[in-house]
């Protein structure tokens, strides 16, 4: 009988999976969390200003880019403490017109966002430039306040790989001569959920508080016969936690239940009888003192045992304990297929025998799964 997606629970024992080697655990593709550590909502992983400020290339540009050399710039007036530069080029001859603000090269692989604080009159703006100078994206036209800073934001997760980045504010106001950057950063996803499935033990997720009921969790793509797992943790662990299944990731079973601490930078195996899921979740009862850090999330299957628990006999794979109980339950097959035959070789066949043979089927049936 071969089993239904969306059937739930499997009754326990029902596929044995053998023992797995640590090469029998999958990286899953897919991964979903309650929510992440250091979101772009959180600033608290912005570099600063200085990290532009190393490289020593304020500039002013002209309307396209372009450096235009000497044109008087004052790179050194910092204000409000370590964070802030104010660019003064009132001394320049024409000021209007210009561009005027900060470049950089970075690798943007793995951030999420760049953003810049900027005090000025004008037009402020992110730009990204592939290494040909081509405009790759930037944001869109924001009017800037000469009172106070503003914030723009530019969305640079699809991006990967080193890019020119350009900072600025266009057609400063001549008369007061001045801009003022404040904070331009970065927030680097540093605990994605997706650092929890790149098989790398250095990298982690974490969620954005320690309330119980943060989660996170793994697609297997398919429903499949899942029988374990195996999870990296990071230097904070959690004090209670449960492992659970799901064939829709809305409603959630547990397999596997936790009340004490894992140990921290180092795996853990996790095994359970076997279940028709498609996703797994770790979610944090208790979450302890700090956000527990998951680095890798893997599971175990195999497809073998996958066809089996699909196809039945032939696959090698044993789908009930062996004992009396399967010992007579082999015989009832017997009887069963000896009746069939037997029928097979009347013309007719009553109602009656009909009914037997049916009632003999649903006990083998019912015998095949046990609890
Ligand atoms: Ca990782």
């Amino acid at each position: 009988m071969p089993f239904q997606a969306g059937t739930w629970p499997i009754p326990k024992g029902r596929v044995k999976l053998p023992e797995p080697s640590t090469s029998d655990y999958i990286i899953p593709n897919s991964v979903n969390a309650s929510s992440t550590l250091g979101s772009p909502a959180d600033t608290s992983t912005e570099i600063i200003l200085e990290s532009f400020e190393q490289s020593n290339s304020w500039n002013i540009y002209s309307g396209t880019g372009t450096t235009i050399t000497g044109t008087s710039y004052d790179s050194t007036a910092f204000v409000d403490g370590a964070y802030s530069l104010k660019v003064d080029f009132s001394d320049t001859a024409d000021s209007s017109g210009y561009t005027v603000g900060v470049q950089n090269t970075l690798d943007l692989t793995d951030m999420s966002n760049l953003f810049a604080y900027m005090k000025a009159y004008g037009d402020g703006r992110i730009a990204i430039y592939d290494s040909s100078g081509n405009l790759v994206t930037m944001t869109n036209w924001i009017a800037l306040s000469s009172t106070s800073f503003t914030r723009l934001d530019l969305d640079v997760s699809n991006l990967t790989g080193t890019y020119t980045v350009r900072i600025y504010v266009s057609g400063p106001d001549g008369s007061s001569g001045s801009v003022w950057f404040d904070k331009i950063g970065y927030n680097p996803p540093l605990h994605r959920p997706e650092k929890a499935i790149d098989n790398d033990t250095t990298t982690t997720w974490s969620p954005a508080s320690t309330n119980p009921g943060e989660w996170i969790s793994i697609d297997l793509g398919v429903p499949t016969i899942c029988g374990g797992a195996r999870v990296y943790w990071g230097a904070n662990v959690p004090n209670a936690y449960r492992i659970q299944a799901s064939i829709d990731a809305a409603t959630w079973q547990d397999v596997y239940v936790s009340t004490t601490p894992p140990s921290a930078n180092d795996w853990t195996e996790y095994s359970w009888p076997a279940v028709y899921t498609r996703y797994l979740r770790i979610i944090f009862d208790d979450p302890g003192t700090n956000q527990p850090e998951v680095a890798e999330f893997h599971y175990y299957s195999r497809i073998v045992e996958r066809v089996a628990a699909e196809h039945g006999h032939g696959s090698g794979v044993e789908r009930w304990k062996r004992g009396p109980r399967a010992r007579r339950g082999f015989k009832k097959k017997r009887e069963i297929d000896d009746d069939i035959k037997k029928h097979k070789r009347k013309s007719k066949v009553t109602t009656k025998e009909l009914l037997q043979l049916i009632e003999k089927l649903k006990e083998y049936i019912d015998f095949k799964v046990p609890d």
